[in-house]
Parts: C-alpha cells; structure tokens; sequence
C-alpha cells in the first residue's frame, strides 16, 4: 500500500475560539500550527483565512500572508480553501487561488450545512476548475454526497478533467452524507478509475473513520475544522495532537506515513512551490 497522506485541516470558517481554545486564527498562528502537525506527520495542510476577530475572509492578502508565514517554517503542501464560508461570493472564494498555491479544494456541489445551504452552482465550479487548472493548481475535489462524485463522472466523461484526480469524501455534515461505513465504502465503490481519495470524517467520525481509510488504501484529513474533540467529552489541545494519533495507528497497523514530499509524487504534484 502506498504511504499515508495526512491533511490537517486547522481551522475551517465555522469554528470558534469558545468552541475550541487552541484554534488558530491569525497567520502566524495558523503557521505554527501547520509547522506542528507537519512535525506530527502531516504532508498537507488545508488553510482558510481568518481575520483577527475570528471571522472567516478569503481575501488574497491574508491567504498570502498564511503561505508566506507557512514557508518560512516548514515544506507541507498548502491547500487553500475555496469553499470559504456560507455566503461568500463565487468571487470571493476563488482569490486565493490567483495566488498558485500548490493544491486547492473545489466543492462538486450544493448541499445543506447544518442550518445554511453551502452554495456551489455548477457554473461557478466550472470557473473554479478552469482557474485551477490555467495556473497549474492540484484540485482536491469536495464530496459531501453521492450527486457529487456523479458530478465528478460526469466531468471526466464531458473531458472537463482527467487523471490524476485527488477527492475528498467529507461524511457527516448534517444536511449530506452520513459518516458511516456503509456510506464510505459505497462512496469508494464508485471511485474514478485510478483517483486517489482521503476521508474527511465530521466528529467522532474523524477517528473511526480515518482508520478504515488506512486499512482501504485511502489517506486522511482530520483537524478542528471537521472535529474539536480528542474523545468524547475531551476537547483536543491541538490540530498536532489529532495528526500525531492518526499516524501512530497508521504505523501501528504498518502503513508508513507520507512526508510532503512523498505526498507530492503520490498525487502528482510536479513541483514544490
Ligand atoms: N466552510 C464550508 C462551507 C472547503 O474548504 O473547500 C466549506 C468548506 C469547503 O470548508
Ligand atoms: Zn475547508
């Protein structure tokens, strides 16, 4: 089995400092977290931007700062996010990508998150995956449910993209697809021919869910954006924490972890920026 790529996902648009202490906000912060969980054996690190206050922005200038902040410390792969938060313009959105980071996130579609609707209409991805592409930029495709991966298929068929293709199955966002194993192993079953794929489980899902994309070959994303809690009950103290117990069971059960390097042949990645 190929190694295993980490994503931590620091910070996400939706969680606040009250619900998790250690949250990072500003670039430095988000920067010596990614360094940490780097340090813990993660390869890729998954940003949104954050203004001082805690509230979510996608503006270029921050997204540049988070890199620059990132580079500095350490070579993880940066994915910027383009799913921003709730609300934000297609426009918004998609500035960080102008800035060619080495991978960003696109969502294959519509989807009701938690009280809102996450807004993704198919032209606006359409945009998003010919800006990706024009500057060179991996897609990490964002599936939330089984419309979505159809979505994907679709795509390919119509030429739209082609391999290698690198998706993420995020499971148990209230409103979409459940974080179950059944739900998992189906959405697998329907994988692109030769896609690679990483399981970003939402809550307790983040654990149970991670080890069996060990098992099934798959990597993994876990973070305060997907889940706050070490345990049940027992807020985790850091992103790093969350990255240092997925891949010790990954070693334990004799997968060795992906440094980014590694990351970068696995998915494609022709050249470190
Ligand atoms: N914040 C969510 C509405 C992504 O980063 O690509 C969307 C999101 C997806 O987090
Ligand atoms: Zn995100």
């Amino acid at each position: 089995m190929e190694k295993l790529i980490i994503t931590a996902a620091l910070s996400g648009a939706e969680v606040t400092r009250e619900q998790q202490p250690a949250l990072p906000i500003t670039p430095d912060e988000i920067a010596a977290a990614a360094h940490e969980c780097a340090k813990a054996g993660a390869a890729i690190v998954h940003v949104h931007g954050r203004n001082d206050d805690g509230s979510p922005t996608q503006d270029k200038e921050t997204y540049r700062k988070i890199i620059a902040a990132i580079r500095e410390r350490c070579d993880i792969i940066v994915q910027v996010s383009t799913g921003g938060a709730v609300g934000m313009t297609a426009e918004e959105r998609l500035a960080p990508v102008t800035l060619v980071p080495e991978m960003a996130t696109l969502s294959m579609g519509s989807v009701n998150f938690g009280g809102d609707v996450f807004m993704n209409h198919p032209a606006d991805m359409e945009i998003f995956a010919k800006a990706m592409h024009q500057h060179g930029v991996k897609i990490e495709y964002e599936v939330f449910d089984t419309g979505m991966l159809s979505t994907v298929h679709r795509w390919i068929k119509k030429g739209m993209i082609s391999a290698p293709l690198h998706i993420d199955f995020v499971l148990g966002i209230p409103g979409a697809m459940a974080a179950t194993p059944e739900a998992l192993m189906y959405m697998t079953s329907q994988l692109p021919a030769g896609a690679s794929w990483t399981v970003a489980g939402i809550g307790a899902a983040q654990l149970s869910l991670g080890t069996m994309a060990i098992l099934l070959g798959g990597h993994v994303r876990v973070g305060f954006e997907d889940n706050v809690y070490y345990r049940k009950g027992e807020l985790a103290t850091s992103n790093a924490q969350l990255v240092a117990r997925i891949a010790r069971i990954s070693r334990e059960l004799d997968r060795a972890v992906a440094t980014p390097d590694e990351a970068r042949a696995i998915l494609g990645i022709k050249s470190k920026k």
